[in-house]
């Protein structure tokens, strides 16, 4: 079981903080994936299934929870090519965490700014890696993932905007991330990039005519506990799941201090938080870490 990656790939990782593999999943999925993803844009239903572009609310930014839509995001995030993989990087007793898709369309597709995913969701260790798998060939004019390499190093990075969390790092300079380590991640239909969760990662507005999209599972070693228990973090809990191995009666600790993400409103993905919910009117003030009430319809991932 597992061993798929090469020792120059886990190094690369080790080095990185982040490993693109060319070609992992098979073009015959990956384009069933696509015409899941068509159809779900297409149901009539869609307010429930994904959030949109606040500038063309004909057009999804994002799937909440794929793998519970339709079977074949489900099969996809227990791809043995992929848990292969995972389990290389983080070892063999694996929970998937919570998954997400990226619309990413044509000439709107939304900025992610730059961010670690550990800020969302610190735990108890940093054994949990993301998988962003395209759905389509990205480069950098369909705006494909871009990376800080080596950032992962740096530790937790402050993403605090007025005091809050923000859900971005607002300028890479401030946190001391030296812009020219950033290298874009292109890569074909079925490729994947593997996340570690503290590696400064962001994508561009999408400017092209064609479509970027990526499905992204996340999974931890089972003995990885999750810190924070706010809103937007303990909803993907009541989904997580063993996936591969056993789960851990222990929770196994890096040693450190983590800030905590506490938002001052409710918000419902990362495009929300990043782009300043808190200045908007029709969202709920936080009055403690428990208070936020999320939208039903994100439950499964806010990241
Ligand atoms: O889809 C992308 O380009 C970036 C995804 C990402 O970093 C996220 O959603 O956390």
């Amino acid at each position: 079981m597992g061993h798929v990656l090469s020792e120059s790939q886990l190094e690369n990782y080790r080095d990185n903080g982040f490993l693109v593999v060319e070609g992992l999943l098979d073009g015959d999925l990956v384009a069933r994936a696509r015409q899941v993803v068509d159809d779900l844009l297409s149901a009539p239903e869609l307010d429930s299934v994904a959030e949109k572009e606040p500038g063309d609310a004909s057009k999804a930014r994002r799937i909440w929870a794929p793998t519970s839509r339709d079977q074949v995001f489900a099969d996809l995030a227990v791809d043995a090519r992929l848990l292969d993989a995972v389990a290389d990087l983080i070892g063999e007793d694996l929970i998937l965490q919570y998954s997400k898709l990226n619309v990413k369309a044509p000439h709107v597709g939304s900025v992610v700014e730059w961010h670690q995913d550990f800020a969302y969701y610190p735990h108890s260790n940093t054994d949990l890696v993301a998988a962003l798998i395209y759905l389509d060939d990205a480069t950098r004019e369909n705006a494909c993932l871009r990376v800080a390499a080596g950032s992962h190093k740096k530790g937790l990075l402050s993403h605090e905007v007025d005091g809050f969390f923000g859900g971005k790092i607002v300028s890479l300079d401030g946190v001391g991330v030296d812009a020219s380590t950033v290298v874009d991640c292109p890569g074909t239909a079925g490729s994947v990039v593997f996340l570690h969760p503290l590696v400064v990662h962001a994508s561009e507005q999408n400017r092209s005519d064609r479509y970027r999209r990526a499905f992204i599972p996340a999974y931890r070693a089972t003995d990885a506990f999750p810190l924070y228990y706010g809103p937007h973090a303990a909803h993907n809990e009541p989904t997580a799941k063993l996936v591969r191995g056993k789960l851990s009666k222990t929770a196994r600790s890096e040693g450190g201090t983590w800030r905590l993400p506490i938002a001052a409103a409710e918000f419902n993905s990362l495009f929300e938080i990043q782009e300043g919910a808190h200045l908007r009117a029709d969202r709920k003030v936080a009055t403690g870490y428990f208070s936020h009430e999320v939208d039903s319809a994100a439950a499964g991932a806010t990241m």
